[in-house]
Order: structure tokens, then sequence, then C-alpha cells
């Protein structure tokens, strides 16, 4: 923890949105007051039909969050329609390619005639309000167009990250019955080519095989690469939209009609399909893009996540359009042409608002300074982290180094579940303190709980909860409301459980500390060691697998497997890359075993219960103070464990 204080700085508070006092009094009201707070920030967007009911929420029982429920509106309307009088020749998104001199700007209203078009397309085909529509995208225009159109007609999209493996495409096709598929020829990352329309078509297959039969695929031509073909099913995007009319009308939505599906991992069994709705969605999204980014009229702004994670959702999409701001889109990743892309983006476009993740800032801090240096980055105002908790270190070069000392940092402290941001500073009002989330957004109510369901005061140390609903929480899991209740509102009644630990200091301040349950965050990529166990143990050759994390420099946390063989087998360092082989064909590059330790016997309670906390200290080399083994069923598998771990210092 880092001790030192940032305060605000004046050219800062000079022209920010919300000063200290506004903050304490705003935040006050929205605690004190829900229905009066929200009933005036609902109107941030346009409504066909107005609201009279703002907040209809409870935590208890089935659990029911509602909001603004009697409105009417539509997403695809408020991002894009309402701008078109006063700014449809204002760029919308600006699209930086891969290769360094491809680049391309989007008006308000030429994504308007894209949206209708592609909108026009899914109609077409048979498309209706409610339907599940699979998008599997690079970084192109197209995959926001993809959202915003199915937004327009009501259908539910359903953003697939592009680097996850057909397997894993497949079962969230499977999970949400979705028959209607948008995809890309092949992505460009680092000038190689991700081959995602051969990647659907081995995804449809699996997913043929429990009898979801995906009707259509629309694919949009990025490189021009060959991929295989099924007439009549594949469609190419350039030529259905010369078929169809330039508009096509927004669908009225009930404010609580679902927008869509985001699978997100969780300590247990399969992905979840996490579900946001229209109106609070958007309302929150909206507001915590102006506020947390200080966001002004004619502002450029940057946020490198990918539209396959709920950050590229809120803050890419729909947060930054809502408010008719200028978005840029990378298409590339931080290292290609050299670890220099970034800051010479941020010239080239001119940039002044600049969010992106703890990784890539580690990862570029390690490259050196030389490559910030040829950068003047005098247009970046604001820089902003999301993802992981950020060291103080890295939070220290991203502020001296990146923003010269200028640009505040503020470190967004967020889920997929909470589709927005929740803990972060407000560049006007807040102090900041490296490697600290700091404040509570506006309607957002902590609590530190220790493991009882005890609510502690003051400063304190223990798992986070938030006490009431916020506009832009998540509904249900898709499908599985059971599942809803049991995974947020059921370790502390009443409250929902984030899985995440955390500090309060006596500042009131918060200090994420990661996850309590068994969630690994790698590279700011959420996965469930679950998952990684069970893309292992569907290996031939492999009987059990036990995975946990350890801290790991750049990643955050690394991937640390220990697999017990089949009897008869022996490990050795051919099979351990083919079970990393294994591994990313099974979910995808992303969840890249770090170590892989063959051990004969797993730590396992006499009731056959893997004690992790073993397992986690080995794999950090810290297996002086492993505490109680005295509940194993056998404590000589300790010893070899320790003998031949992975990570020895
Ligand atoms: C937006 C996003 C959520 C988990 C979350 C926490 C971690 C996110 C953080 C952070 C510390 C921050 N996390 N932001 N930890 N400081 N600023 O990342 O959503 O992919 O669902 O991950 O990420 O552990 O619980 P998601």
């Amino acid at each position: 923890m880092s001790e030192k204080i940032y305060p605000v700085q004046k050219s800062t508070k000079a022209r920010a949105l919300i000063d200290k006092e506004k903050y304490e009094k705003w935040y006050k009201q929205s605690i004190d007051d829900p229905d009066k707070f929200w009933g005036k920030q609902g109107k941030r967007i346009d409504w066909f039909k107005p609201y009279t009911k703002v907040k209809n929420t409870s935590f208890k029982g089935r659990v029911s969050i509602k909001w603004f429920e009697d409105g009417l509106t539509n997403v695809a309307y408020n991002c894009i329609d309402r701008h078109l009088k006063t700014r449809g020749d204002q760029v919308a998104f600006i699209w930086e390619g891969d290769n360094p001199y491809i680049d391309k700007k989007i008006t308000y209203n030429e994504l308007y005639e894209h949206v209708c078009r592609m909108a026009n397309v899914l109609k077409k085909h048979g498309v209706k309000k409610g339907d599940r529509v699979t998008i599997y995208m690079p970084m192109i225009p197209e995959a926001a167009y993809a959202m915003l159109a199915c937004a327009r007609i009501g259908a539910v999209h359903s953003v697939v990250f592009g680097g996850f493996s057909p397997d894993a495409l497949a079962g969230r096709i499977v999970d949400c019955q979705s028959t209607f598929v948008i995809t890309c020829d092949e992505g460009l990352r680092g000038g190689k080519p991700v081959p995602l329309k051969d990647n659907t078509d081995t995804a449809i297959h699996i997913a043929a095989k429990q009898l979801v039969i995906v009707q259509k695929v629309l694919v949009v031509r990025r490189t021009g690469g060959k991929t295989g073909w099924a007439p009549g099913r594949d469609l190419w995007h350039h030529q259905e939209i010369a078929t169809v009319k330039a508009d096509c009308p927004p669908v009225k939505m009930k404010a609580e009609d679902p927008l869509f599906i985001l699978y997100t991992s969780g300590s247990t069994g399969k992905p979840k399909g996490v579900l946001h709705t229209t109106g609070g969605y958007l309302v929150y999204a909206a507001m915590t893009h102006e506020y947390t980014f200080d966001y002004h009229d004619g502002d450029i702004y940057w946020c490198t996540a990918d539209v396959g994670w709920v950050t590229g959702h809120s803050y890419i999409v729909y947060g930054p359009l809502a408010n008719g701001a200028t978005s840029l889109m990378f298409e590339g990743v931080p290292s290609f042409p050299d670890q220099g892309r970034f800051w010479e983006v941020i010239d080239k476009h001119k940039v002044n608002i600049f969010y992106t993740a703890p990784t890539a800032i580690r990862s570029l801090m390690g490259a050196g300074d030389e490559f910030v240096k040829r950068s003047s980055r005098s247009s970046l105002r604001l820089l902003g982290t999301v993802g992981e908790p950020i060291n103080p270190e890295a939070w220290e070069w991203y502020y001296n180094v990146v923003g010269d000392g200028r640009c505040p940092v503020v470190d967004t402290w967020w889920q997929t579940e909470t589709g927005g941001h929740m803990i972060t500073p407000l560049p006007g009002a807040t102090d900041l303190k490296p490697g600290s989330a700091t404040k509570p957004f506006f309607g957002v109510k902590p609590e530190l709980v220790d493991g009882d369901g005890k609510v502690l005061e003051g400063a304190a140390d223990g798992n986070l909860c938030i006490a009431d609903s916020w506009p832009g929480q998540m509904r249900t899991v898709y499908g599985d409301h059971e599942r809803f209740i049991q995974t947020y509102f059921s370790t502390y009644k009443g409250k929902y459980f984030t899985g995440d630990g955390c500090r309060r200091d006596a500042d009131g301040y918060y200090w994420i500390t990661g996850r309590v349950d068994d969630v690994l965050n790698v590279s700011g990529h959420r996965l469930g060691t679950a998952e990684v166990e069970s893309a292992l143990v569907s290996h031939h050759l492999v009987s059990e697998a036990a995975v946990v994390g350890y801290p790991h420099g750049i990643k955050g946390q690394g991937i640390y497997c220990y697999v017990t063989l089949m009897s008869g087998h022996e490990g050795n360092d051919a099979l351990r890359q083919d079970l990393i082989k294994h591994v990313r064909t099974e979910i995808g590059p992303i969840a890249s075993p770090d170590k892989i330790q063959f051990s004969p016997g797993l730590p396992k309670t006499r009731s056959g219960k893997i004690m992790r906390r073993i397992l986690r200290k080995i794999a950090e080399d810290d297996y002086g103070s492993l505490g109680d083994t005295s509940t194993l069923a056998d404590p000589g598998v300790v010893e070899d464990l320790i003998a031949n771990r992975q990570n020895k210092a």
C-alpha cells in the first residue's frame, strides 16, 4: 500500500463537472433518496414514453431488480438518432487499424446508416425482438454496428471475445440458444490473422451436436482470406447490406427488456450469462462515462478494451455514444509494430482521455521509457485503468511518465455484473492514492463484511458487498435465476456479494485486494479455476487437476496447474506443451497455463476436498507457512509437492 496522496490539481478542478462539495452532496442524496436522485438522472437519455416509477428492487427472497420499469426507450436511438440533428457530421468512431497506416472515421450520420442497414439485414433473415444473436468479431466498426443493430430491433446480443476457442463459442451459442451468428472472415492482430469464420464453422458443428442449429451466419469481409462457406446459411455482409434500406425504425423497448447477455467466469461450473437490460444500464453507462472521465463535448476518448468484454460494451460503445462522444476503437495490440504504439496513436488522433488495463501498463513499463518519450502525449488530460488491482509502482509510472504528472489517474473498480463503474475517483473531486480505487460512485453503497456476515465499520478489511441496487446492475443469469440468487445473494443475505476482498482505510478509501473466490484474474481477464481444471481433465492422459493463481509480474496472476496423470504415465516437457496446447484449444489463448506441475497426489482432506490454500502457498514458493495440514488424508503428498514446485526462487 502506498501512503502517498495526490491532491486534485488546479487545472483539473477548473474544468471538472464534479468537485468535492458536489460529490459529497450528490452522494448523500443518491443514498438518502434514490428515487429522487435517479428519477432526475434517468432523464439523461430520451424516452418514447417517460417512466413514472424509478426504483423497484429487492435483494431478498427471489431477488427482483427493476428500474424505470414503465418507461419505453431504445438504446440505439439514444446512441445515434438523437444526436443527428446536432452532431450528424461529428465523428462517432475513429477506427485505428492493426496496421499503423490504416485508419478511418465514421460520423454519426454514417453510423446511423450502417446500423440501420445491418438491422434490416437481421430482420430480412427473420431475427425478431427477444432473439439472441451471437457476435464473434474482431475490433472493427462492424462489431459495434452489430451490437447497435440488435439493440435497434430489440434482439439480445451475446458478444463472444474473438480470442475464445470454437469450444467456448459453441458453449455460449448453446446456452442462449442463439441461431444467428455475426462474424468476420478473419481478424488481424499484430499482423497475424485470426480464423474467426473457421472457428465459427467448428463451433456451429459442436453446437449442432447439442441440438442448437445455427440458421444464418452473417460474415463481414475483413482480410479477404479463404474460409469455408455453407451456401444458404452463410451470408456476406457487404452483399446483404446492398439489398436493404438505409432506414430502420427503432423498436420501442421496455426499460427492463434485455439488451445483452455477456458470459463471464465464476468460481464454479460453466461461465454464466450475465443479463443486462435496457434503461437502467444505459443511464448508468452514460452517467459513469461522463463523470468518471470528466467527459466534455468534443473530447477524443480512447478505451483500449475489446468489445468482447464488458468494458468494451459500456465504455467503447454504449456509454460514449449515449453521450455523443468520439470513441476510438483499436484493432491491434500494444506491442505492434513496437511497444510505442499506444503513445503514437494518442499523438496521431489527439486523444484526451485514455483508458487501459494495469497489465498493459506493466508490460509497457517494462519496455522502457524511450518508447513513451518519443511521443508528445500533449493532448492527454486524463488516464484510467480497469480490470485488476494496479500496483503503486505501475500507477506512479503511468502518472509520471505517461501523463507527465499532469493527468489524474482514475482507477475504476467494477465488474461485468455491475454494468459500470462502482468505486472510482472523480477527477475534480477525489484526491488520489496510488493503488486505491478510492470512493464509491453515486448511488453505490459498499459494505465490508467479515466471514460471519457482520458489517464492519470504519477502517477494516473484509469481503466487499453492495447493500442496495443501482441502475446498471445485472438482472439475472440468463435462463437461471436460481443461480443468480445463489451466486450473488446467498453468501450474505440481502446483499450483493462481489467476490472481491477489500480494505477501507481511515479516510474511507477502498483498496480492492483481489478475488476471494476461485476466480483468476489473468491480464485483467476473468477465468474460473474450475474451467481450466475441466479443460485439463478432458485430456486423455490426465486423471485429476487443481488450478490456482500465483502473483505474476506482468499478468497480475499466472495460472499454476497441478496435474495428476493416469497411472503408468510420466510427466515431461513434451506433455507439458501438449497440455498447454490442449487448454488453448478448449478455452482460448488467455487460459494458457504458465506452470504445470505433475503431482502423483493432491493434498486432500479426509472428505476428499482439495486444500487449495496449500496449493496456493506452494505455487507462490511460500511453503514455509503452510499452516495446519493435520486434516490431510495423506500429509506425505505435501513433501513431494514442495520438492517439485515450479516456481523455485
Ligand atoms: C470491468 C471488469 C471483474 C473483476 C473484479 C475485480 C477485478 C476490476 C478492478 C479490479 C481492482 C480495479 N477488477 N477492476 N480489481 N481494481 N480497478 O474488469 O469486469 O471482467 O467482470 O472483472 O476484476 O476482481 O471482481 P470483469
